[in-house]
């Protein structure tokens, strides 16, 4: 006979929570560090009511962390999972209905990234006997659709629990989706509130302290074989590195790689920090926010060496950028690695590097020197946009970066993720951190709040603009409440510039992307909006300091960093100059139109157009 132990289906997830750990090199990681929530009748009586009874504080197995809206929440997790390399991350518990469909988008963000979040939303009792309940989205064609399945193509893993006995086995595939590197993603357990409530006699094992290792999947010898060739016979070869290489651990070994075989390292937005900013083989970043010195190699290489990246089309440059190349793709999933007709490395990055760096061959000594040439006019490049005299965004990320050494700069969506992608200067792989597969307005905040739990030793920089700070600063106040410290750097523009330049280049007029009160003319070009977002930061609870020229910026920043208190650094940036595109990106402009402007804008389009090709 087992012996058993009688439980709620919440108590019994929340005590398997917390004895889940994994296992990488030797080192073990807690999976599952804490949960964040907000309660509503889905879970107050089930999850709620589990974590109460564990105790929930910081010290306890599964410290539970109060958020303001969930998909802030998840964000937090997202960031939380980035910043600890995919081993550990967070739960996420919520009522149902709205709660629940409130987590759709940071499922979709964490799927995207390759991010392993656990969402945990309520559902509608599986007895059924109250329907409709409130917020029962009541689906005429099946009583068994519940608004929880807007879950379902966001997560890599979706199931819901309609009796006790179904938990285990739900928990062990959830706990293996989260823990393998080529599958992670949002993992979501819809939980019906008369389920979460109801007790079962559950087999001592299943509390059992478990260690999920993560595995680290060596290359095939044969596809290996391949490679080399590859590598032989390559002359001009471009590295581009991706999260992938970061998640791995790879970092090192890249850099030993790159130096060894004379490659250059570009990065994405996900990799850049793969390698420091000086290292003698570093051309920054690529793609449509690339650098001239990355993109002018990726015209020129004859083999792309792609490493954690899932070829973004800010990556490729909508499919314009490589034009002579064939691909090697290293990648722990094989989704990724067959991208572009690649010849493939399924494998971990650290253990392909590894294996490739005992491939005898040395890329073109003048190809190589070329880079490091392209590397240094770059370099020069930025000192100019970052020494500049007026607060415009390059100025204001140039005196970021000399206050931000060793800390982690946080962004995601507007006009900044470009300037930094191309300016920024990483010296380590922690310090960046830019989410750029969703772009998510609205994640700065939450997600630097993830990041910080994850490394509290580090400072954290969120930088975010006025259009993702009124989308959702609110977890401001959950950083407050932790007594977690963010320095926010909030770029205040009036409005969309990323979606005011795009706008305009479409022929779009720049409708809708200022922050102006509708105007005599019924258009939205009439006075600035007073909304003083420093003092809504201040009303949240946040130490709020102004920065009107470089030298007040500087002066802020030191104030805050060198205060144990969350501080909102408000700028006000003006026009200046600023990095331009080295390369396109593919967005459809209108075939017919009345304006000037569009027609123009096609003309561009379609001649852009015509260096666009599958990469076969
Ligand atoms: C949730 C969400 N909605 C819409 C967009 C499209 N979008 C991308 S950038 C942007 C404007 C961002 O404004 P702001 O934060 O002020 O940054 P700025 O462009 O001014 O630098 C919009 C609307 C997005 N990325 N995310
Ligand atoms: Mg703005």
């Amino acid at each position: 006979m087992t012996n058993t132990t009688r439980l709620t289906v919440a108590q019994a997830l929340v005590r398997f929570l917390a004895q889940q750990w994994t296992e990488r090199d030797g080192v073990e990681h807690r999976l599952i560090a804490g949960c964040v929530g907000i309660f509503g009748h889905g879970n107050v009586a089930g999850i709620g009511q589990a974590l109460a009874e564990q105790g929930a504080g910081t010290h306890d197995p599964l410290p539970y962390y109060l958020a303001r809206n969930e998909q802030a929440m998840v964000h937090t997790a997202a960031g939380y999972a980035r910043q600890s390399d995919r081993l550990s991350t967070l739960a996420c518990t919520s009522s149902i209905g709205p709660g629940a469909t409130n987590m759709v988008t940071g499922a979709a963000l964490a799927t995207i990234n390759r991010l392993p979040v656990l969402l945990l939303p309520g559902d509608l009792f599986a007895t059924r006997v109250a329907s409709p309940v409130l917020q029962e989205l009541e689906d005429p064609r099946s009583y068994d659709v519940s608004v929880n399945d807007c879950l379902r193509p966001v997560s890599r893993f979706w199931d819901r629990v309609n009796r006790p006995e179904q938990l285990p086995a739900a928990l062990l595939g959830a706990m293996r989706v989260l823990t393998d590197p080529a599958e992670t993603g949002a993992v979501t357990l819809a939980l019906p509130q008369d389920v979460q409530a109801e007790a079962y006699d559950w087999p001592e094992e299943l509390f059992a302290r478990r260690v999920w290792h993560v595995a680290r999947p060596v290359p095939e010898p044969a596809a290996l074989a391949r490679a080399a060739e590859l590598l032989r016979g390559s002359r001009r070869p471009l590295i581009v590195a991706g999260g992938g290489v970061k998640y791995s651990g790879a970092c090192a070994e890249l850099a030993r790689f790159a130096g060894r075989h004379g490659v250059p390292v570009a990065e994405t937005q996900a990799g850049k920090g793969a390698v420091p900013y000086d290292h003698p083989c570093a051309v920054g970043a690529i793609g449509h926010t690339g650098t001239r010195a990355a993109d002018t190699l990726a015209r020129e290489t004859d083999l792309v060496i792609g490493i954690g990246t899932r070829y973004s089309d800010f990556t490729t440059a909508s499919r314009t950028l490589f034009r002579q190349a064939r691909f090697l793709n290293v990648n722990v999933a094989a989704f990724d690695a067959a991208k572009h007709a690649a010849e493939t490395l399924v494998a971990d990055a650290r253990e392909a590097l590894k294996a490739l760096d005992d491939v005898d061959w040395r890329a073109d000594p003048d190809w190589t020197s070329r880079a490091a040439e392209l590397a240094a006019a770059w370099q020069a490049e930025t000192d100019r946009f970052y020494g500049g005299t007026e607060l415009t965004q390059p100025v204001v990320l140039g005196v970021l970066n000399e206050v931000a050494a060793g800390g982690v700069v946080v962004n995601a969506a507007g006009s900044m993720p470009g300037d930094l992608h191309r300016l920024w200067r990483a010296s380590d792989p922690g310090q960046y951190h830019v989410e750029y597969g969703y772009s998510c307005m609205g994640y700065e905040i939450a997600g630097g709040l993830g990041v910080k739990l994850a490394a509290p030793e580090r400072e954290v920089f969120v930088l975010v603009g006025d259009g993702s700070y009124l989308m959702m600063a609110q977890e401001i106040a959950t950083a407050v409440q932790e007594g977690v410290k963010l320095v926010v750097v909030l770029v205040d523009n009036q409005g969309f510039a990323s979606i005011g330049a795009l706008s305009e280049s479409v022929g779009a007029l720049r409708l809708g992307t200022a922050y102006r009160k509708r105007g005599p003319s019924g258009r939205l070009d009439g006075e600035r909006l007073p909304v003083d977002l420093a003092a809504n930061a201040a009303s949240l609870g946040a130490d709020v300091l102004t920065a009107a020229d470089p030298q007040t910026l500087r002066a802020a920043l030191a104030k805050a960093v060198a205060s144990p208190r969350t501080t909102v650094v408000y700028v006000e940036t003006v026009p200046g100059p600023a990095p331009g595109a080295e390369a396109w990106w593919d967005v459809p402009v209108a075939e017919v139109s009345g304006l000037a402007e569009a027609r123009a804008a096609r003309e561009r389009y379609d001649e852009a157009k015509r260096d666009q090709r599958p990469y076969l």
